[in-house]
């Protein structure tokens, strides 16, 4: 008789957030899903509604619309971003304009309660805890997320700046 040995390692629950203002956003955006639900090693968990938000940061530019997704993964942080960056350039990603617009934007927010502090990649993100674009989506399907200062997404969102132009876009 075998014995099998059954070894998965256990998935880790993150979030991360996805942004578009170039082409068609809310259509960029669901292929970013879909090619991130069809990955190897991760499983979709929730998708929060489009929000359309206005645009963050020195560059002018349109509207964005961004959403947020809880994922299980078995990927490494470093495996998951990179599988990330692939997603974005297959969409058509072009790297020009430092905070510019952009056709998709895959961002690594959290990796279940672990700390990454490399050149390339920072999690818990640093400065989500003040950006409403990505509070709003987050609150919504995972108000417990813990962010880097130790607060839930829910809790940062209660004294987050600039929520009022963040709109909640009908479901297509
Ligand atoms: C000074 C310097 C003040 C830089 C702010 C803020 C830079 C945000 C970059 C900043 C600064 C960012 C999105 C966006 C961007 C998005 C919306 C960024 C990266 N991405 N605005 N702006 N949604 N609404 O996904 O977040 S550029
Ligand atoms: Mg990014
Ligand atoms: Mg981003």
């Amino acid at each position: 008789m075998t014995i099998e040995n059954h070894m998965s390692a256990a998935p880790t629950r993150c979030a991360l957030g996805l942004g578009s203002n170039l082409g068609d956003p809310t259509a960029n955006l669901d292929d970013a899903v879909r090619r991130l639900e069809a990955t190897s090693g991760i499983t979709l968990v929730a998708r929060s509604s489009n929000y359309r938000t206005p645009p963050w940061g020195p560059v002018p530019q349109d509207d964005f619309v961004n959403i947020c997704v809880v994922i299980d993964t078995t990927l490494s942080p470093q495996d998951l971003l990179k599988r990330c960056l692939e997603i974005e350039n297959k969409l058509g990603r072009v790297r020009d304009v430092r905070w510019g617009p952009r056709v998709i934007d895959v961002d690594v927010l959290i990796y279940g309660m672990e700390t990454v502090a490399e050149p390339d990649l920072e999690v818990p993100h640093p400065r989500m805890g003040e950006r409403a674009f990505v509070l709003i989506p987050l609150a919504e399907i995972w108000p417990d997320a813990p962010l880097a200062d130790g607060r839930t997404a829910a809790a940062a969102l209660a004294t987050c700046p600039d929520q009022d132009g963040v709109v909640k876009l009908p479901e297509s």
